[in-house]
């Protein structure tokens, strides 16, 4: 059994505390964008195809999440003292209720020393632009899960576009890296498709090659 199923089991199980300490041996020898990629993330996907199988029940996957959401708490590295720290503020647009990946990447800005506002999911437009005119963020990121979130990440993508001054606006999530959005380009926006591709788009402000990441 690979390492990510192991950990999805203990997910499933609810062990709290074995999940925790799992993930700490891991990351001994890990970074934490391995642990995001080849651990957490993997291990949720199977969740998923379990749950889509009938193999478990929504109760179990809510469970599962639950203590993959703790586990993230609990491992998050925050780098406070980089001076001049830029601001990012992430959430899920009006209708995503997916934010396990939303908050990764929360994690990705914090260790990379940003400011961050984490916003989860659900995030209603009005409020989202709001917030960007008082606080003021130098990059909006935003996840969606299912292909029909699209359209309104476009919706999002262009009204950050119209805030002064304009952030950043990166959109990334399960459903633009659905093979029939690999040529995808958002007007104002940037397609991240990868926790790879975001730490180089933190680091650079560019992505890691042309395959990972479009502008448009
Ligand atoms: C847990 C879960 C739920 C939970 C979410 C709770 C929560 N706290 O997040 C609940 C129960 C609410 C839920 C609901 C639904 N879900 Co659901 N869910 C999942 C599950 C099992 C895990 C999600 C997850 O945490 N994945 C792990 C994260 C880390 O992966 P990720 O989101 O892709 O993020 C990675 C990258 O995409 C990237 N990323 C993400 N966001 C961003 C943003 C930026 C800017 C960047 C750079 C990168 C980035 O970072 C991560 C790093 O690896 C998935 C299975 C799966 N394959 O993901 C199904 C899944 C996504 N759900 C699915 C479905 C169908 C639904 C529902 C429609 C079910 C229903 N009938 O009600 C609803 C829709 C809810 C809604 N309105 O949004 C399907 C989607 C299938 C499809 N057709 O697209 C999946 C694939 C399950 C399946 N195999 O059938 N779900």
């Amino acid at each position: 059994m690979n390492e990510s199923t192991q950990l999805s089991d203990l997910f499933l199980q609810g062990q709290e505390e074995e999940a925790l300490k799992y993930v700490q041996d891991f990351l001994q020898g890990h970074t934490h964008e391995q642990l995001y990629r080849e651990l957490l993330t993997p291990a949720m996907y199977r969740i998923g195809e379990l749950w889509e199988q009938n193999e478990i029940s929504v109760a179990e996957e809510h469970l599962a999440t639950a203590v993959c959401d703790f586990v993230l708490s609990a491992t998050e590295l925050r780098n406070k003292d980089k001076e001049g720290r830029q601001k990012a503020m992430i959430f899920g647009p009006e209708g995503e209720e997916h934010y396990i990946g939303l908050k990764m990447v929360a994690a990705m800005f914090r260790e990379e020393g940003y400011e961050v506002r984490y916003m989860g999911p659900n995030l209603p437009l009005d409020s989202a632009l709001q917030l960007a005119k008082d606080w003021k963020p130098d990059v909006v990121a935003v996840s969606g899960a299912l292909a029909h979130r699209l359209p309104v990440l476009k919706t999002y993508a262009e009204a950050f576009s119209q805030v002064d001054p304009k952030p950043a606006v990166l959109i990334g999530g399960r459903a633009v890296t659905l093979s029939s959005f690999a040529d995808l380009q958002v007007k104002g926006a940037v397609i991240v498709r990868e926790l790879g591709a975001l730490r180089e788009w933190i680091r650079t402000g560019k992505g890691s090659n042309d395959d990972t990441l479009s502008t448009g």
